[in-house]
C-alpha cells in the first residue's frame, strides 16, 4: 500500500487553497515546489498546513553546506515538516540537509534517480546507486526514484533497504501508472493529473484506491 503525494505546483495562493481542500481526506502529505512558493511566497505552508497535512518542500537543495543549513532553518520555520535535496552536490552537503532536518524535527529526503527522460544523462544509473548508498550513509529518510523506470526503483530499493521511504513521481502526466510502482515504493506523487483534473477530489479519491 503506498501513500499518495499531491504535487501541488499551480500559481497563487487561491488554486492552491481550492486544490488542497479539494482533496481533503485523500492525501498523505502536499508536496510544495518553485511554482507555488515563487508566486506565493512561503506563508501558503501555514495556511496548507492548517489542515494538519504534512508539507513537504521540494526545492531539490543544491548548495554548500552552510547554505543548505540555512535553507533548512527558513523551510521548517515557516511550517515545512519535510525538504528535498539532490544528492551530487556531495556528502557534506546532504549532511547538512539531513542534519538541518532532524535538527528542526523534519525530515529529509534525497534525489537519487529522477523520472524524466533526461534523467538518464546523468541522474540515473551507477550515479543513481551511488547516491542512494549516500543517502543512507547520511541518515535521510527517505529517497525519490521515478514511477517512469520501476526497474531501476527495485533496484535503488535493494540498495537503501526497508527502514527509509522511497517517494515516487511520475505517475499519471508523465505516463506511469500506481499498479507499475506501489510495490517497490511508500508514496506515490501525482501533481497535473490530480491538480488540472476538473475535479481534483475525485482523482486524487481513484489514486489513493489504486495505490492501496
Ligand atoms: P506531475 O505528476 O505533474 O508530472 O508532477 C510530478 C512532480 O514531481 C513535480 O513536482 C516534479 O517537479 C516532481 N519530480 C518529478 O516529476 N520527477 C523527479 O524525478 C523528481 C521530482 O521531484
Amino acid at each position: 500500500m503506498a501513500e499518495l503525494l499531491l504535487a501541488l505546483d499551480v500559481k497563487g495562493a487561491e488554486e492552491a487553497i481550492r486544490v488542497s481542500r479539494a482533496c481533503e481526506g485523500e492525501l498523505d502529505a502536499i508536496k510544495i515546489g518553485y511554482p507555488l512558493i515563487l508566486s506565493t511566497g512561503m506563508g501558503i505552508v501555514k495556511e496548507l498546513a492548517k489542515s494538519n497535512i504534512p508539507i513537504i518542500a521540494d526545492f531539490k537543495v543544491a548548495d554548500i553546506p552552510n547554505t543548505n543549513a540555512l535553507i533548512c532553518e527558513e523551510v521548517f520555520a515557516a511550517g515545512c515538516s519535510g525538504i528535498i535535496t539532490h544528492v551530487f552536490c556531495g556528502s557534506d552537503s546532504l549532511q547538512a540537509i539531513v542534519d538541518g532536518a532532524h535538527d528542526h524535527g523534519g525530515r529529509a529526503f534525497a534525489v537519487c534517480e529522477m523520472s524524466h527522460p533526461g534523467a538518464l544523462d546523468f541522474l540515473s544509473g551507477a550515479n543513481a546507486e551511488r547516491m542512494a548508498k549516500m543517502a543512507k550513509e547520511a541518515g535521510a529518510d527517505g529517497i525519490i526514484a521515478p514511477a517512469t523506470r520501476p526497474e531501476r526503483t527495485e533496484i535503488l530499493r535493494s540498495i537503501i533497504g526497508n527502514s527509509m521511504k522511497i517517494y515516487s513521481p511520475g505517475v499519471g502526466a508523465q505516463g506511469a501508472q500506481p499498479e507499475d510502482i506501489k510495490k517497490y515504493v511508500d508514496g506515490i506523487i501525482v501533481g497535473r493529473a490530480i491538480y488540472e483534473s476538473a475535479d481534483p477530489g475525485k482523482a486524487a479519491h481513484e489514486f489513493r484506491l489504486r495505490a492501496l
